[in-house]
């Protein structure tokens, strides 16, 4: 066994380099290509890998010092064949002398050169990320233009020159290697066509800045923890960003880009959401309700995961269930109805709902006794207004019917259900249904509901307990209807159940008024002779 130093590798051109994270302790066996410490420049976020296999003996280096090419980082035990020499540092590719894409020659000022991908390490095809700037668009020298990732390091491409943007050759996805042409600048104060290709330009100083040469990768990973934890997940510039505004990256929840990459917006959405007070966001912050942050799990150390980008509608879904359920105080009632009579009825009617094209299902009786319950307790088709102060009584009944839909969770809106028959409610359900289904619902579909259901019927289910969707007040989970026995004052009887789950917000909602409210439906279905009173 054999002591041997690991030093910090070719880093770029890049000197007193932030470390932000050391990956390691004594004690820790680690393979060679294993991540030791992250470091961060302003550019870009690398990690420096162990050169080989061995068990770390001393740990020279913390988060938050500045370390160089050469620092002396970590003592590691290595097998006695291991090559003991001091300078052992990581096996750094020959660094290939920076082999310039196009010949480093003097920039035609005022002219539209090429912006090509410069010097890289030893990386090609390597995916781009993210797109900062579009066609059109003024950039300063070292803007960001494009921001590049590999399986150990995430960098940004920044503009060589100040000027505007005039062609743009690369998209989300991509893969660019060092040389690759990526689009075309137009030099300030220039007048020069866009169209005008310069000969080749300016790639100087500014792209050799764009290297951080990090050090050799591994295996091929899709990981996309470049840098840190899972939930740190950013360009070097949203890291720049989070770090002016005090804001740790590990307690912003949910990265909207790609592959869950925490960007500027969940940045400046989670500041908001902490300066209202509110708890943040889709995967649980709670930053303003003094929460702890959520667990930060590295799944992929348990077994093979794949990551799932959420869609955009469990997103929206995801935010507005969360701040529903953590805003109103929910009380839910429980109580069955017996539908024996009111499914005899709908059977009957089967043959002539299928002549006029209907198929009716339960959820068309409950949209209608739903109706009726909320003519006779308005309160619970009102909303809190958003003074707090008042209530605002609905005078029209419409109501959302929860559609699951392959995208997400849908709620469109079945409008004046109050004056409708089965027939007819029958028909919107379908067709709204449908609609959802397709991915065609317009925003006004899905306005103006005063109360939701939320049928598992056709699922399974016994009682669960619905999200009040704000900001009405009350939501009916409705489960699958079974045969009960039921005693009937001298004998069980078999009849068919459905049972009913009401939450309700209690703020507005009194236990007793809710209580009445669920009974109340579970009466019009129990005899639907109530609903014609
Ligand atoms: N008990 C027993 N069977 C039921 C039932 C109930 N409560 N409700 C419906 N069914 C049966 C119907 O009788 C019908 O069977 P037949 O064809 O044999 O008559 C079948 O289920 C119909 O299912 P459907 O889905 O085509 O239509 P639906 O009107 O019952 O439901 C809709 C429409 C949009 C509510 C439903 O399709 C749906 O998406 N439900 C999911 C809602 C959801 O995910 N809620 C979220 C819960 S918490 O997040």
């Amino acid at each position: 066994m054999a002591l041997e130093d690991i030093k910090v590798p070719d880093i770029g051109e890049y000197s007193d380099v932030d470390v932000i994270e050391v990956l390691v302790n004594v004690g820790d066996e680690v393979a060679e290509e294993d991540s030791l410490l992250t470091l961060e420049t302003d550019k870009a976020t690398m990690e420096v890998p162990s050169p080989s296999a061995g068990k770390i003996a001393e740990v020279l280096v913390k988060e938050g010092d500045k370390i160089s090419e050469g620092s002396l980082i970590f003592k590691m035990e290595v097998g006695a064949s291991a090559d003991t020499s001091s300078d052992s540092a990581p096996e750094e590719p020959a660094k290939e002398e920076a082999a310039p894409a196009a010949e480093p020659e003097a920039a035609s000022p005022g002219g539209v050169e090429d912006l090509i991908i410069p010097d890289i390490g030893e990386y090609s095809d390597v995916d781009v990320i993210e797109v900062s700037v579009k066609e059109g668009d003024e950039v300063q020298e070292e803007d960001p233009l494009i921001t590049l990732e590999t399986d150990k390091a995430t960098m940004e491409v920044p503009s060589p020159v100040v000027g505007k943007i005039v062609a743009l050759s690369v998209k989300e996805g991509d893969k660019v290697s060092q040389g690759t042409v990526i689009g075309q600048i137009q030099m300030a104060g220039s007048s020069a066509a866009p169209a005008a290709k310069a000969a080749p330009a300016t790639k100087k100083e500014a792209p050799r800045k764009a290297s951080p040469a990090p050090a050799p990768a591994a295996a091929e990973s899709a990981a996309p923890e470049s840098a840190g934890s899972a939930n740190d997940y950013a360009s070097p510039s949203v890291r720049r960003f989070a770090r002016e505004l005090g804001v740790e990256l590990g307690k912003v929840p949910g990265g909207s880009g790609r592959k869950g990459r925490i960007m500027q917006e969940d940045v400046q959405k989670f500041v908001k959401s902490v300066m209202q007070g509110g708890g943040a966001t889709s995967t649980g912050g709670g930053a303003g309700l003094g929460l702890i942050p959520d667990p930060v799990v590295d799944f992929a150390k348990f077994g093979e995961v794949e990551s799932v980008p959420l869609t955009r509608i469990q997103k929206i879904s995801g935010d507005n269930l969360h701040r529903n359920w953590v805003k109103v105080p929910h009380i839910t009632f429980f109580e069955d109805a017996d539908i024996t009579e009111c499914e005899k009825f709908r059977q009957a009617k089967k043959p002539h709902a299928e002549k006029l094209g209907v198929k009716v299902t339960p959820v068309a009786f409950i949209l209608k006794a739903v109706a009726q319950a909320l003519v006779e307790f308005p309160k619970m088709n009102s909303s809190l207004a958003a003074d707090g102060q008042n209530l605002v009584m609905k005078k029209y009944i419409n109501i959302g019917v929860a559609v699951d839909t392959p995208a997400g969770l849908m709620v469109p809106v079945i409008r004046d259900c109050a004056n409708k028959g089965i027939y007819e409610l029958a028909q919107d359900l379908m067709a709204m249904s449908l609609k959802a289904r397709d991915g065609k619902l317009t925003a006004k579909d899905m306005q103006g509901g005063c109360f939701t259901i939320s049928s598992l019927g056709n699922i399974g289910t016994q009682y669960f307990a619905p999200i009040v969707n704000m900001p009405e007040v009350g939501i009916l989970g409705v489960s699958k209807s079974t045969t009960k026995p039921i005693w009937n004052g001298s004998e069980f009887v078999p009849r068919l159940m459905l049972p009913l789950s009401l939450s309700v917000d209690h703020r507005v909602i009194d236990g007793a008024y809710a209580g009445k409210f669920v009974v109340a439906v579970a009466k019009y279905l129990s005899d639907l002779k109530e609903l014609v009173l």
